[in-house]
């Protein structure tokens, strides 16, 4: 379960139904051209927090078809209805997801122990592991280093996608967790997470930048940092052009412009107007 995982985007149609078609082809252009270990579906870069329960399950299914036994995957089901989490996770777990990960519950500020008893119910409903998703910038939800180490404690629970500008409490939780997967969750930043020595990486540019994301981990690992440095410096580049540009838009425009059907994002997010699709397709010439 170690190494790079892509984000994995969903290709819409302009109506925001799924385009299953264009789904496989951003899987086939993930395993044969970013050449990632593994895909991690229905996070924030799936649009996963706007569709429904079917829609989620339908992508599952078409992910595992299409790439199943090519590359690790790791599902997420966080909901804030937890009946829903639930069902994900056994969902997943009988189409033989290697893990399976949930957001920390967001929105009504929940405390720690119902943090914890969020987490609990959903790892305790299956018989596969969960890694936590953490991402305080759009969640809120800050945990500190004995928060995620009660969370740990548990067997089952085997590690962080930590998405996070906190270099502290991730060489903390790096250190105090050895056995733990971390994952370094900020794909601009993880030359810095790769020197502190995380177990892998899961992100949404990977889609698009999966090989110079493997070289900065790798190099880096290696010891390489002077090396590593320079990729990393080019894949910033790149993500501060997306960043931009409009994220998901962005990537997805970049997928198209390399023949990967990848549609549309879901409402409320918007379209591109004209010269930012040229801008993306741009960034694509120049960077894929
Ligand atoms: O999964 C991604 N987070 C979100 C991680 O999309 C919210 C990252 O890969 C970022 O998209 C990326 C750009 O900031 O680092």
């Amino acid at each position: 379960m170690k190494g790079i995982f892509t984000a994995l985007m969903c290709a819409f149609d302009e109506n925001g139904n799924i385009d299953e078609k264009g789904l496989r082809e951003i899987v086939r252009h993930n395993i044969e051209e970013s050449k990632v270990d593994g895909l991690y579906v229905n996070g924030s870069t799936g649009e996963s927090f706007m569709l429904t329960t079917e829609a989620k399950k339908r992508i599952f299914e078409i992910v595992k078809d299409e790439g199943g036994d090519q590359v690790k995957l790791i599902a997420q089901v966080g909901s804030l209805n937890i009946d829903e989490a639930v069902d994900l996770a056994k969902f997943a777990t009988k189409l033989n997801y290697d893990a399976i990960s949930a957001v920390t519950p967001f929105y009504y500020k929940f405390d720690f122990e119902e943090i914890k008893d969020y987490y609990e119910t959903i790892v305790n409903s299956v018989d596969n592991n969960l890694i936590i998703y953490s991402i305080p910038a759009l969640t809120g939800v800050n945990m500190n280093l004995d928060q995620f180490g009660e969370l740990l404690a548990h067997d089952k629970i085997i590690g962080v996608k930590f998405t996070a500008p906190d270099f502290f409490l991730l060489e903390r939780l790096r250190h105090a967790f050895p056995d733990k997967l971390i994952y370094s969750g900020f794909d601009e930043m993880l030359l810095s997470a790769s020197v502190l020595n995380v177990d892998g990486a899961i992100g949404s540019t990977f889609n698009v930048n999966g090989k110079r994301a493997r070289d900065i981990f790798e190099l880096a690992q290696n010891g390489n940092v002077a090396e590593a440095l320079e990729v990393q410096k080019v894949t910033n580049d790149l993500i501060a052009g997306i960043l931009d540009n409009g994220l998901y838009q962005t990537i997805k425009e970049m997928l198209k412009y390399k023949g990967v059907h990848a549609g549309y994002c879901r409402k409320p997010m918007k379209q591109l107007p004209e010269e930012k699709v040229a801008r993306a397709q741009e960034l694509a010439k120049k960077y894929m």
